[in-house]
């Protein structure tokens, strides 16, 4: 199930899908959501598997549906729609062992006998079953070892902050939440900035984010050079641990776990900056980390020789009192509160930038996990779009009264919301004084 509610968890509408989800669904402008779900047979499991998306609309009938669950790929976490209506998915990409010692690997202990690396593959839906991939960015041509000197790929790694050391961490086992697996980076979030048409993704088992580039060409990702960095789909910036690449030892790693990483909107309180869940932060409680990524002016990531990426540490963390081991994350909101989601609790809550909680809801019953929540201002959805509603009943719950007028008040004085169809109460395309003294007739005469 996945709920649209408003500030007093009345329900606003509700979707259904019969296979549950893989992370959060994406409510568009349009009042369709995009759903990303656990498919019946995926062909590799750990924790947060999908292989589904759908794409319905605000009656849960289904426009698109689409299943990246094969051989070569299986999707899992997040996605994210893009302004151009594409969607970036992120799968785990198969490799055998013996793909996987060729590229200096060292050990593989899993039952599969596979090391299953990560790509992201960028969506274009076609009909309503159909996509073209458009771009592509694999993990696997930016690796890079050094126990293996008669490889390419040999490197010292502390000389090499834009590629990933292969031989860093487990890959797979015989535990997990499904059966045995091969799962390495363990990716689980990913959100795209149109201001600088790059890429931010998140992996759990390095303790790392990670930017790169989408301006690039699928071959211009593959390579090192080209795109607005120049330098192709390497990474542009990394942060969290870095041990992962020589730069650091465990006092120097700030991120264990985290997920859903994403950018603050250029409008709002921090805005440009990351934000995070770091869900194993310290003494049993995790923590929501908001970060200043050293970017320069000509769009550059700065890093110092020897040294690893800034920031030392977060501009601004809230924790205490609340730990998830799974999912969750954290979004910041046009007033400059963050709401944040506690995924093993079903417990979402929003604070202010000083830690105050100024709203806070747990969903009831036993064993609900709830992967992150979102907030939509009341404007979001476009006014040619809008969804079935009772001139009148502004906040949709089903009766007209003083919460109503008072959104309508706001909407006049410009200082809440903007004006919405439901409180155009006498359908001349703008809310003014009339509206509002046929809103307190409605209300008083209910
Ligand atoms: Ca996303
Ligand atoms: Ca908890
Ligand atoms: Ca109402
Ligand atoms: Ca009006």
């Amino acid at each position: 199930m996945t709920y649209l509610v408003n500030n007093s968890i009345n329900v606003i509408n509700t979707w259904y899908y019969p296979r549950g989800p893989a992370s959060l669904a994406y409510l568009q402008r349009d009042s369709t959501l995009i759903y990303p779900f656990r498919v019946q047979n995926p062909t590799m499991i750990n924790g947060g598997v999908g292989g589904g998306i759908a794409h319905m609309d605000w009656d849960s009938n289904v426009l698109w549906l689409y299943i990246v669950s094969n051989d070569l790929y299986q999707h899992h976490h997040d996605i994210q729609p893009l302004p151009n209506g594409n969607i970036l998915v992120i799968a785990w990409e198969r490799k055998t062992a013996a793909e996987a010692y060729a590229m200096g690997r060292q050990t593989i202990n899993n039952p599969l006998n596979e090391m299953w690396s990560e790509a992201i593959l960028e969506l274009e839906p076609i009909g309503t079953d159909s996509a073209n991939i458009v771009w592509e960015w694999h993990l696997w041509d930016h690796l890079t070892q050094d126990a293996d000197t008669t490889l390419t790929n040999y490197g010292i790694i502390s000389e090499h902050p834009e590629l990933i050391d292969i031989n860093y961490g487990n890959v797979g086992g015989t535990q997990g939440p499904g059966v045995s697996h091969a799962d390495w980076m363990h990716l689980n979030a990913i959100d795209y900035n149109a201001d600088l048409d790059q890429i931010v993704i998140s992996s759990r088992t390095m303790g790392e984010i990670y930017i790169i580039d989408h301006s690039t060409t699928t071959a211009e990702a593959a390579s090192h050079s080209d795109g607005n960095s120049g330098k192709g789909g390497d990474l542009l910036y990394r942060w969290g641990n870095p041990q992962v690449y020589d730069r650091g030892n465990g006092s120097d790693q700030q991120l264990n776990a985290q997920h859903g990483v994403n950018w603050i909107p250029a409008n709002y309180p921090g805005g440009g900056n990351l934000i995070l869940f770091n869900n194993n932060y310290q003494n049993n409680n995790s923590a929501v980390f908001e970060i200043v990524t050293p970017l320069d002016s000509t769009g550059n990531y700065l890093l110092e020789e020897n040294e690893d990426y800034g920031p030392d540490g977060p501009i601004w963390t809230h924790s205490g009192g609340f730990h998830s081991n799974v999912q969750s994350g954290a979004f910041r909101l046009p007033n400059g509160n963050t709401l944040i989601t506690e995924a093993d609790d079903a417990h979402m809550f929003e604070v202010t930038s000083n830690g105050m909680v100024v709203w806070n809801y747990v969903y009831p019953g036993q064993n609900i996990m709830i992967a992150r929540a979102q907030r939509y201002t009341l404007n979001y959805l476009n006014q040619n779009d809008f969804p079935d509603y009772v001139s009148g009943d502004i906040n949709f719950d089903g009766e007209i009264n003083i919460a109503d007028i008072s959104h309508a008040v706001d909407m006049l004085y410009e200082v809440g919301y903007n004006p919405t169809p439901p409180a155009d109460v006498n359908g001349d395309g703008a809310v003014t004084m009339v509206d509002i003294i046929i809103l307190v007739e409605m209300a008083f005469n209910d």
